[in-house]
């Protein structure tokens, strides 16, 4: 809807009401069908009101929304493909439309290739370039989905699976079990003896867009949310070995079944075996045992990418990994003070509900106009409030932060006597990706060597569907994080993990510590937390190489290093 209002140049306030009610609907961790049928009364959701509200349940309740059919009218269903290219906004298409008469994103394409989108709708070199970058990326970005999103359609499926008598164990495997963060498609490991029940349950799953493959014991469908899903069913007494195997990644299981060889022993998908003049079998129901015979430690999914985990395993080396309860707080929230959903007193109980000792509240900076930066005066109220609720809780405090922006010449967005202010800075880039590898470079660094900011924000800028990661020299930026004594961020939006595992790792191997923020707009985005704990366990963290395993106390010491 916002899109297409957007699009007809309808009223600006009701684009934003829709945007906003998407956004914490796609928040929710319950189904809105669920929600209805409850009776629960939607409008208590952030950004529902009465309108939308009736909205929501003409769509679910009869699978039509008349607004929407009356809004689309007389657009062509292809300009409303053109909508789906990153970077490109419905102002911008509705011009092309008129001016070029481009209606599809096959069209826009070859009049970019052929330079002649440059004069429309203020369209230049650069920006044409973008929109075929944009093109590129739509088309790539529908192969892998964000952990988050695929974590929620296979957990809904394995409850809706688990419910017949026939599944004796279910466990979801490959890369989400590994907890990738990005996702190919959803893989599924069942033990029944009685597979075809459990293929027939599965084939009756409401969400099937289309059936690819339909054996005794092995199916794979496409859902409606175009993913495919692949289901095994094995024998329970092969349920280890399978889980094992289907768990990946794939070279994990090359290595790990070379050192098998090379200790007498064969594994595959049903268990392990020994090698000899006659295969016996000597187990397979648990994945422990697998491990165990070959002399090794239990390595987590998380580690399972063949990346010298297997080496340190079978020393009795592997590395102690942060633990989600080690974690205290979230460093990286937003309120209503700028573009966030929820005011610091919900933002506060959140927190607290989720067992931190702290939450940092850091709202965008004043020339970010488009995300609702606070000038001088809204800081100084913020500062305020967050004193006088602090005074009210027990164990437990609000950190009065700010997300400041990196200017393009690598300037702070405030002043030094407002910087000062805060307890804690983050440094973001949310403007001028387009400078060469060396601009940015030296624009992050500029803000490391600062003085004033504590942690940069997603540091590599990448946002999944939207943009690709900037072109950085990141082992410079390490050098100077380091240097420096400022923390590089895990941000745990589902849209950004970033950094990613391997430059976390990178990173932490320097020694430079990292933060984990949810960079939260709404109070369930804050559950994201867990994400970044396997994506930084996936990077060889442990508890000393996080700033949010410190103590409040602590912490506010490492804080103060900058002050
Ligand atoms: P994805 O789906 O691209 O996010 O990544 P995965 O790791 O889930 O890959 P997928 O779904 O193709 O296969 C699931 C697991 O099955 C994979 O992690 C390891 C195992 N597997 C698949 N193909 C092979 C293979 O050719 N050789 C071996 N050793 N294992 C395989
Ligand atoms: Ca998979
Ligand atoms: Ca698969």
């Amino acid at each position: 809807m916002a899109k297409i209002l957007e699009l007809k140049g309808d009223n600006p306030f009701k684009v934003r009401a829709y945007l906003r009610a998407a956004r914490s609907i796609e928040a929710l961790n319950s189904e809105l069908s669920e929600l209805i049928e409850k009776g629960e009364d939607l409008k208590k959701i952030e950004g529902i009101g009465k309108e939308i509200e009736a909205k929501i349940k003409e769509l679910i309740g009869t699978g039509h929304l008349s607004a929407y059919e009356k809004a689309k009218k007389g657009i062509p269903s292809s300009l409303l493909g053109l909508l789906e290219i990153p970077g490109l906004g419905p102002k911008t298409v509705a011009a092309l439309h008129k001016k070029l008469g481009i209606k599809d994103v096959n069209g826009l394409e070859a009049a970019a290739r052929k330079n002649k989108l440059i004069g429309i709708a203020n369209i230049r070199e650069k920006a044409q370039a973008n929109i075929l970058k944009g093109i590129e990326i739509l088309r790539r970005g529908r192969e892998r989905i964000p952990l988050k999103t695929a974590f929620s359609i296979a957990e809904e499926l394995k409850s809706y699976l688990a419910v017949s008598s026939a599944v004796e164990k279910i466990e979801i495997a490959g890369s989400l079990r590994r907890r990738k963060e990005t996702i190919g498609d959803i893989d599924i490991l069942i033990a029944s003896s009685r597979p075809q029940e459990v293929g027939k349950r599965f084939l009756a799953y409401p969400h099937i867009k289309k059936v690819l493959a339909e054996g005794e014991t092995k199916y794979s469908f496409i859902t409606s949310f175009n993913l495919q899903v692949d289901l095994r069913i094995v024998d329970k007494r092969s349920f280890g070995a399978a889980l094992l195997y289907f768990t990946g990644s794939k070279d994990f299981n090359i290595s790990l079944r070379r050192i098998a060889q090379e200790q007498g022993y064969k594994i595959n998908e049903y268990g392990i075996f020994s090698l000899g003049p006659s295969l016996k079998k000597l187990g397979g129901e648990k994945e422990k045992e697998i491990f165990n015979f070959l002399k090794m430690r239990y390595i987590p999914p998380v580690l399972r990418e063949d990346r010298g985990e297997i080496e340190l395993a079978l020393k009795g080396q592997l590395p102690l990994l942060v633990k989600p309860k080690d974690v205290k707080g979230d460093l990286h929230v937003h309120s209503n003070y700028s573009d966030g959903e929820s005011s610091l007193d919900e933002l506060a109980r959140k927190a607290q509900e989720r067992g931190y000792r702290y939450l940092a509240v850091c709202d965008h900076s004043q020339s970010l106009k488009v995300a609702g930066g606070l000038d001088k005066n809204r800081v100084k109220e913020k500062e305020e409030e967050i004193k006088r609720l602090n005074k009210k809780f027990r164990n437990f405090r609000l950190l009065f932060g700010s997300e400041v922006d990196i200017l393009s010449d690598g300037k702070l967005d405030y002043p030094p006597a407002v910087l000062e202010r805060f307890d804690i800075v983050i440094g973001a880039i949310h403007t001028g990706f387009k400078q060469s590898k060396k601009q940015l470079t030296k624009r992050i660094i500029s803000a490391i060597k600062s003085g004033y900011v504590h942690i940069i924000a997603h540091p590599t800028g990448r946002l999944f569907g939207v943009r690709d990661a900037y072109e950085l020299d990141f082992e410079k930026i390490i050098q100077a994080a380091l240097d420096y004594n400022v923390a590089l961020e895990i941000n745990c939006y589902p849209q950004r993990m970033d950094l990613d595992d391997i430059k976390a790792r990178a990173a932490a191997e320097k020694g430079v510590v990292l933060s984990l923020g949810t960079d939260a707009h709404c109070l369930e985005h804050m559950d994201a937390l867990d994400f970044g704990i396997s994506l930084a366990q996936r990077g060889w963290l442990g508890k000393d190489n996080l700033i949010n395993t410190l103590s409040l106390k602590k912490l506010y010491q490492w804080l103060s290093l900058k002050r």
